[in-house]
């Protein structure tokens, strides 16, 4: 790296990631429906608990599309192009991504990813199983503008699996599929995997196990904040709550206050209502038209779909356009 260039050290990102992450919870705590944002979710328990959550016999999105890109690989891999130079959003849970990895042998592979210690394992353990492979990990929030240092000369190809465009809402996808146009370039290419719309019983089964990993998921959230802020919520009196709703397309998670309450974070003291939630997460689902469709105002044709024989969850093949 050029010493000109200003990049802050590892000290600093996660300094900087620290005080983001207290600025977004008191700003979204203090709104009238109070929020937060949903990839906080991912520390250290809580990317522990969605990996248990992705082998529930409920949660179908995440075998489903590793069937689909196992079915699928080798016309996949040549849609992307052989040595193509590859990004990720994510560093994923592995799977789907060695198995694309294998099948591409991309010139260069760069995940990007928000947490340091969630990149430094991926980049450990595949470079131990791609010895040849190249690996540029990026340590940076997607959910915002961000420049990709160097691509070298190969074809660029984006990969976005798990469905997690999903979290944004339909005009921050539009932005960020935009994004994704502008860096890929006019020879781009972008694989993203969209969970499909379906009987809402099934999505509602999805987001509310048997076994209460979600709803350990989401509360998770809240003992986040009190490990990593200093702040006193009590876990028992609050409740997951996940529905879909069907006019927005999407499941919704919330965290309900099941009393009057305070909860201080620091200086700040924040009142729930019984019965008052936060608002920790948006899951949209679209159609593979409605896909097909918001693609297109971005700068994408679809020009392949994937899909799996029950037509639960699609991967679109973007091109440039
Ligand atoms: C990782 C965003 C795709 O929306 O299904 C799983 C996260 N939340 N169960 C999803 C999640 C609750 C997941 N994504």
């Amino acid at each position: 790296m050029a010493g000109k260039q200003r990049r802050p050290g590892p000290q600093q990102l996660a300094a900087a990631l620290a005080a983001g992450f207290r600025r977004d919870v008191l700003e979204g705590l203090a709104r009238p429906q109070k929020a937060l944002p949903p990839k906080y979710f991912y520390d250290a328990a809580g990317s522990r608990l969605f990996e248990a959550i992705c082998r529930l016999r409920e949660y179908y999105p995440t075998r489903t599309e590793v069937r689909i890109t196992q079915t699928y690989l080798s016309e996949i891999a040549r849609f992307a192009t052989r040595g193509c130079a590859l990004l990720e959003y994510g560093t994923g849970e592995g799977i789907k991504t060695r198995l694309l990895l294998r099948a591409l042998k991309p010139e260069v592979y760069m995940p990007v990813d928000i947490s340091a210690d969630a990149l430094a394992g991926a980049v450990k353990s595949l470079g131990r199983a791609f010895p040849a492979l190249e690996i540029r990990p990026i340590v940076a929030d997607f959910s915002r503008p961000l420049e990709i240092p160097a691509w070298g000369r190969a074809r660029r190809v984006v990969y976005f699996p798990g469905s997690t465009i999903g979290n944004l809402s339909p005009e921050e996808a539009h932005a960020f599929l935009k994004m994704s146009r502008a860096q890929v370039g006019p020879r781009g290419a972008m694989i993203v995997g969209v969970d499909l719309k379906k009987d809402a019983n099934v999505l509602h089964a999805a987001y509310n196990d048997a076994k209460g990993v979600t709803a350990a998921f989401n509360l998770n959230l809240l003992a986040r904040i009190n490990r990593e802020l200093g702040a006193d919520f009590d876990l028992r009196r609050f409740r997951h709550y996940a529905f879909y709703n069907p006019l927005a397309g999407r499941i919704e998670m919330h965290l309900v206050s099941l009393v009057d309450q305070a909860v201080d974070i620091g200086d700040y003291r924040f009142f729930f209502q019984r019965g008052e939630s936060i608002h920790t997460e948006n899951s949209y689902k679209y159609t593979v038209d409605e896909f097909r469709e918001l693609a297109a105002q971005a700068g994408f044709r679809s020009a392949k779909v994937w899909t799996d024989a029950r037509t639960l969850f699609a991967v679109h093949g973007l091109l440039a356009t």
